[in-house]
């Protein structure tokens, strides 16, 4: 029986089966679990090559002092703003993260958040539950995707191209902001308040970290305008948040979908009291079993693909 390759695990994957997994195949030194976590990493540090960790889930500066072997960590995601990519460079570490795997599965996600958010589905999921519909009868119309409306996407990237297509499908006109124009059939803006102000539903799909924050800040939102609807399946410092809250709670935009936030779990009060116009979801985009077990199979395998001395599969760029 061949020997286990030991490896850190720096904290829990969010998939069960993923952690059954690095169970059956390494020697797992779990990081989170130790009382004293210096003293494992200097412990197990001289055999450890290779780390697993999310994407949100930096790997300490002191813990990486204590292991002068490690060369590749391998993240579960695809997007790595949590973890510091440069830091690892400049320390010869390797990183991997999650693309394609999740791609279709966030963007169902996405224009299912778009839809519960326009048309009121959750309120509606309540006024039944509530005995309302009994009591009040129809409840109040809601928004609408018909009528020629517009899809502005920020971050037009492997996820924003899949939303596209599936918006185009709803017959929703698709306009984006990124860095750079791209050979696509859709309209592109300069920058995220001119795309607001002639879109009906803005949309965030970027990477988190320093580049992003507050991509979408409060003159984006007065932009949008009263009419105009946000969805956020980004990061949650892609926007201003407390301008977002703002915004909501002063009627500047009408309604706003929410998968991520800020500081998770955490979810501001205000949002959470605003039943009607807003729809919160626990950063769930990607959170199915066939996907979830496609990224934690992908991590595993740019780990194995690394002991075994093959090229990784979904490296990094720094
Ligand atoms: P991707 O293919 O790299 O696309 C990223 C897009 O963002 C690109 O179109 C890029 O266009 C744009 N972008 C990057 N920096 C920007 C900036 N400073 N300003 C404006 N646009 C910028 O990545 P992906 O696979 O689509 O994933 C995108 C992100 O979705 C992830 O990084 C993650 O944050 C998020 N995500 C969330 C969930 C969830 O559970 N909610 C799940 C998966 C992914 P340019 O290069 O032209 O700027
Ligand atoms: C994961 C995500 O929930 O892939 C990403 O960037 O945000 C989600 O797919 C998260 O990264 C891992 O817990």
């Amino acid at each position: 029986m061949p020997s286990k390759p030991p490896v850190l695990q720096n904290g829990p994957v969010s998939y069960a089966g993923t952690m059954a997994k690095i169970d059956e195949l390494f020697t797992a030194h779990k990081l989170w679990l130790a009382t004293d976590k210096l003293a494992l990493a200097r412990t197990i540090g001289p055999e450890i090559r290779c780390a697993f960790t999310s994407g949100h889930d930096p790997i300490a500066p002191e813990i990486l002092d204590a292991l002068p072997n490690l060369k590749l960590v391998a993240c579960f995601g695809v997007g790595v703003d949590g973890v510091n990519v440069a830091e690892l460079a400049r320390r010869g570490i390797a990183v991997t993260n999650t693309p394609d795997v999740l791609t279709e599965e966030v963007a169902d996600f996405a224009m299912a958040l778009l839809l519960s958010t326009v048309r009121q589905i959750v309120k509606g999921d309540r006024y039944v539950r509530s005995g309302e519909w009994v009591k009040r009868g129809n409840m109040e119309m809601t928004w609408s995707l018909t009528g020629g409306k517009t899809l502005g996407i920020i971050g037009l990237g492997r996820i924003g191209k899949a939303i596209a297509k599936r918006a185009s499908a709803f017959n929703l006109a698709i306009a984006y902001h990124g860095r750079s124009k791209q050979d696509v059939p859709y309209r592109y803006y300069a920058d995220p308040v001119s795309l607001a102000k002639d879109v009906d539903i803005l949309m965030a799909v970027t990477p988190g970290g320093p580049g992003t924050k507050h991509l979408v800040n409060a003159k984006a939102l007065e932009a949008l305008g009263p009419t105009g609807i946000f969805i956020n399946v980004a990061r949650g410092s892609v926007v201003d948040q407390p301008a977002l809250v703002a915004a909501l709670a002063s009627g500047q935009i009408a309604a706003a979908g929410l998968d991520v936030f800020e500081a998770e779990p955490c979810v501001p009060t205000a949002l959470v009291d605003m039943l009607d116009n807003v729809v919160l979801q626990p950063h769930q985009a990607s959170a199915s079993h066939e996907t979830r077990g496609a990224m934690g199979d992908l991590m595993i395998a740019n780990v194995q693909a690394f002991l075994a001395g093959k090229p990784l599969l979904t490296p990094v760029k720094v």
